[in-house]
């Protein structure tokens, strides 16, 4: 028979690990106090490091913080050597280039569009969903008449080295996310996530992509959706994931790394747990790289995948520097 004293120590442990039912676990615990200076901004990949410095640049020129996260994922969107996102985005395995992007700021306000096509910045379309209509996520071919109707540009985003590679990958037209293989010739990774703490501690996240290179037509990954791909509590921080869309959507990870840190861990902790609840709820995570990164509102950040090979940038304190990820495996 257990007795109270333990139950009670017991039930603490398990707190920790996600398994209280909510209604029985505090809800206002502090975040984390530890932090950096403010402003920071982080990102996932290689392809941070110029997205922070267009974010920093913003923040710096007086911009709000929504304005400093779409401007920074901007930058890889309209990069047609970064394969992963927007211009020049691997397509799917019929050939179309859809893009999955979104966007969430410190009210509390989200904007999304997923599966769009020949638009070259989904996240600017996925913050005038936000600001102008009664949605939060347009899809398709109705995202592209919305965007169309917004005075964007439509343009063809499949460039000749895209093309190239779909045609090679069509000689077997073997669907199978390699880990870490998105855009590796240049070293640069699958989808930016950017999340910016400004200096008074106001929250935003931006997240875009061209999903998994040769996807099956009509799939959506996790970035386009709300407390997957990208989380933001402006009383806590924000969130954002990278990797293997599907395992992210089961497990809602960005949302559930901002619940961890509400619960008091750091960024780095509630990062490990979210993947942790993958290794254990989901078999196939040892066949898929997933990466998320935080940052909460005193400054502080981490980040964390299943597999080695996740790298992330961080802008603090005058610098912009590249970390690697510590990973499960
Ligand atoms: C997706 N999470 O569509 C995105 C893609 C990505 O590594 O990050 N690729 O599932």
């Amino acid at each position: 028979m257990i007795n109270r004293r333990k139950f009670i120590s017991a039930a603490a442990a398990a707190g920790m690990a996600g398994l209280i039912p909510k209604s029985l676990r505090s809800v206002n615990l502090p975040v984390s106090r530890a932090g950096g200076e403010l402003p920071v901004i982080i990102s996932t990949w290689k392809h941070g490091l110029p997205s922070n410095a267009a974010a920093m640049k913003v923040l710096k020129e007086g911009g709000s913080v929504l304005d400093a996260v779409e401007h920074g994922v901007r930058v890889p969107e309209g990069d047609p050597d970064i394969h992963s996102v927007g211009l020049g985005g691997y397509p799917d395995r019929d050939g179309r280039v859809t893009l999955d992007a979104s966007i969430m700021g410190p009210d509390g306000n989200a904007g999304s569009v997923a599966c769009i096509e020949h638009i070259v910045h989904p996240v600017s379309v996925a913050r005038k969903v936000m600001e102008d209509t009664p949605h939060e996520l347009l899809v398709g071919k109705g995202a592209l008449l919305f965007a169309l109707e917004q005075g964007f540009k439509q343009e063809n985003l499949l460039t000749p080295a895209a093309e190239k590679a779909w045609k090679k990958w069509l000689v077997k037209a073997k669907y199978e996310p390699v880990i870490n293989w998105e855009n590796e010739p240049n070293k640069y990774h699958d989808t930016i996530g950017l999340l910016a703490v400004d200096k008074k501690g106001d929250v935003a996240g931006a997240c875009t992509t061209s999903g998994m290179a040769f996807k099956m037509s009509g799939r959506v990954g996790d970035s386009p959706i709300i407390g997957a791909g990208l989380f933001v509590d402006n009383e806590v921080g924000a969130v954002t994931a990278t990797g293997m869309g599907e395992l992210v959507l089961k497990t809602l990870g960005s949302f559930l790394v901002v619940e961890f840190m509400r619960n008091g861990m750091s960024p780095q902790q509630a990062c490990e747990a979210a993947v942790m609840r993958i290794v254990h709820k989901l078999p196939e995570n040892k066949k898929f790289q997933v990466g998320y990164i935080a940052v909460n509102k005193n400054g502080e950040t981490g980040g964390y995948s299943l597999q080695p090979g996740f790298d992330y940038a961080v802008y603090q304190d005058g610098e912009n520097k590249l970390t690697d990820a510590k990973s499960y495996y």
